[in-house]
Order: C-alpha cells, then sequence, then structure tokens
C-alpha cells in the first residue's frame, strides 16, 4: 500500500468529529462545508417581548444603572464582521516550518467603541475587548449589533438579573437575548462579593454556538477590591477555527484567533515581575494550559506545569517571574499543539 498523499497537518485534521446540532428548525452539520449563520437567522421568529421593545426607545437598564454601589465601568461595544488572518506570517515558528494554504477568513468580532459609539478605539478583535472591573462595582456595557445575524452579550461569573442574562430563551428571550441588525441593548451587570476572578463573555443568541465559533468571545475580569494589579496580565483563549466555521481547507487550533507561534501572542516579561495568564476555553474540546521553565500552585495547594480546561472553563494564576529565557506556552493535547496552539513566551 502507498503512503498516504495526506500531509501531516491535513492527516491530523481528519481525527476531529464533526460538530452536529439543530439550529433555526435546521439540522447543522460541519461535515458540509461552511455554515451560512446569516442565512440561517433569517429563519429565526422574533420573540414577542424582543418585538414588544423594538416600539419603545426607552432604556429598561437606565434605572438599573443608578443602584451603583461604587464606581460603574461603562463599554461601549459592537459586534462586527472583519477580514482575519489565522496565520498571518504563513510560519510556524515552532517547527521552523511553512504554514501552507490560505488563511483569511471573514470573522465575527466585537469592537470597542469610545462613549456613544463616537469612535472606534481600536480594531475589531478576537477576542474582544477586556472587560475589567472590581468587587463592589457595576458594569455597564452598551451593545450594538453591526452583524445581519441577532447576536447578544452574555457574561460568565459576575451578578446579572434575569433580563441581563444576554441569552436567547425561544418565546421568553428579553430583549438583550435577542439584538437584532443595528440595534443597541445596555447590559447592566454587578460586580458584587464572591464574582472575583478570571471569566468570559460571549455572544448566547438564537444562533449560539456558531457566532461564539466565529469569534464572539471576550475577557471579563474582577478583581478584589482595592487589589493590586501584577507587572504583567495576559489573556489567552484557547479556541478552534474549523472548516465550518472559516470555508477554509484546515482546522486551526488557536491561541487568541491565531495560530502557530509566531502568530499567536507573543508574551513578554522581566525577571523580578510579578505575571499574571488568565486563561479559558472557548470551544467543543478540552485543553491543557503548559508552561515551560514554570510551575505554579493551585487552589488546593498542588504544584502544576500543566492544567486540563473544558469548554467556558477559565482560570488564572500568579508567577514570580525568575526564569530568564524563551519559553514556549501550550496546549499538550499533541494534536492540538501541532495544529497551532503553541506560543512565544520571553522572560529577558
Ligand atoms: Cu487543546
Amino acid at each position: 500500500m502507498s503512503p498516504s498523499p495526506l500531509d501531516r497537518r491535513s492527516f491530523l485534521g481528519l481525527t476531529g468529529a464533526a460538530f452536529v446540532c439543530t439550529l433555526a428548525g435546521q439540522r447543522v452539520s460541519t461535515e458540509e462545508g461552511q455554515i451560512d449563520v446569516d442565512r440561517l437567522a433569517g429563519g429565526v421568529e422574533v420573540p414577542p417581548r424582543v418585538a414588544a421593545a423594538n416600539g419603545s426607545a426607552a432604556s429598561a437598564s437606565a434605572a438599573a444603572v443608578a443602584t451603583a454601589s461604587a464606581q460603574v465601568r461603562e463599554y461601549w461595544i459592537a459586534a462586527e464582521q472583519r477580514p482575519w488572518n489565522i496565520v498571518p506570517t504563513h510560519r510556524d515558528q515552532m517547527m521552523a516550518e511553512p504554514v501552507k494554504g490560505h488563511s483569511t477568513f471573514e470573522a465575527y468580532a466585537y469592537r470597542p467603541y469610545s462613549p456613544g459609539f463616537e469612535a472606534p478605539l481600536g480594531p475589531a478583535t478576537v477576542p474582544g475587548p477586556l472587560i475589567e472591573a472590581e468587587v463592589g462595582d457595576t458594569v455597564v456595557v452598551h451593545f450594538r449589533n453591526r452583524l445581519k445575524a441577532p447576536v447578544t452579550v452574555h457574561p460568565h461569573g459576575i451578578f446579572y438579573s434575569n433580563e441581563m442574562d444576554g441569552a436567547y430563551k425561544g418565546k421568553w428571550t428579553d430583549p438583550g437575548g435577542f439584538v437584532q441588525h443595528d440595534r443597541t441593548f445596555t447590559y447592566v451587570w454587578e460586580c458584587r462579593e464572591g464574582t472575583e476572578g478570571t471569566w468570559l463573555y460571549h455572544d448566547h443568541g438564537p444562533m449560539d454556538p456558531l457566532p461564539v465559533f466565529r469569534g464572539l468571545f471576550g475577557p471579563l475580569l474582577i478583581r478584589k477590591a482595592g487589589e493590586a494589579a501584577p507587572n504583567r496580565d495576559f489573556f489567552l483563549a484557547f479556541h478552534t477555527w474549523d472548516p465550518s466555521t472559516t470555508g477554509l481547507r484546515n482546522t486551526y487550533y488557536c491561541v487568541n484567533g491565531k495560530a502557530y507561534a509566531g502568530n499567536t501572542p507573543t508574551l513578554e516579561a522581566k525577571v523580578g515581575e510579578r505575571v499574571a495568564f488568565h486563561v479559558y476555553g472557548v470551544d467543543n474540546f478540552f485543553h491543557t494550559f503548559h508552561l515551560h521553565g514554570h510551575r505554579w500552585t493551585e487552589p488546593d495547594g498542588t504544584i502544576v506545569d500543566n492544567r486540563t480546561f473544558g469548554p467556558a472553563d477559565s482560570f488564572s494564576f500568579e508567577i514570580a517571574e525568575d526564569n530568564p529565557g524563551r519559553w514556549f506556552y501550550h496546549c499538550h493535547v499533541f494534536q492540538h499543539l501541532h495544529q497551532g496552539m503553541n506560543g512565544w513566551y520571553v522572560v529577558s
């Protein structure tokens, strides 16, 4: 028998399982090529409470803002479509080899704006902008949907009332769970006692999880009140971009929207600094976070250098940096590692 004509990456890509679900009454399988989210979204009925709210301009959340106990942290964030190159250098610096193939597709991404959506504060990015607060604060997110499909912002960890959930619930959907094209919704969330930690936010609208798979997620950090920030905070989202999402030929195992060292974030720190890593998972897989040359203590006292986390898990740890060098961080599922889920941590 002659050897397979597939290259290593294509072979590894074949071992991924297909994702199948039912959306808008239609069966969706990742084995049938790129999924057209906009077309599917056209088949979703506008929930009754959303249709009723569309008639009134008043924001139900204005009163809630006034109850803020400490500082109000206000954000203006839009969901937009943009071209996104997963492997801009077309190189894998870990294995010192080229990464062949077209790697740009149309991603969905959250974009930060100045107050009142006056001007963008930067490009739309995957992950979206950091939402940061302290215990005691109120977080207000003014969200505008510039995508065709209805999408939302749903947070983890922070306290929110039922109507601030940002989740589609069929006929029980509140306006925040179904933000239509060119509409704005204001979410109000509270950093009550016991909400500190690293969390994530993501779309949870009627097309869930397709818009999340296309890039609609971001980090949410709640520090303890008065807590001194470390010298460095690194936020790393582990997720997958496969052909059903991108229309591209290959599957990419990504950190923050990019694949392969030299494309994924190159993290930099100095000896003597306090360095915090904030890691979260945003796909269907279990990953591990492994950091070369370092170890950290888990909340239960175990000392580790590799930690497993699953879909929408998030965790943080801090190290007192004492080991200069050029290090790797990566997922230690070997298949993921060798399809892009790796990056540099450079300590000087
Ligand atoms: Cu992994």
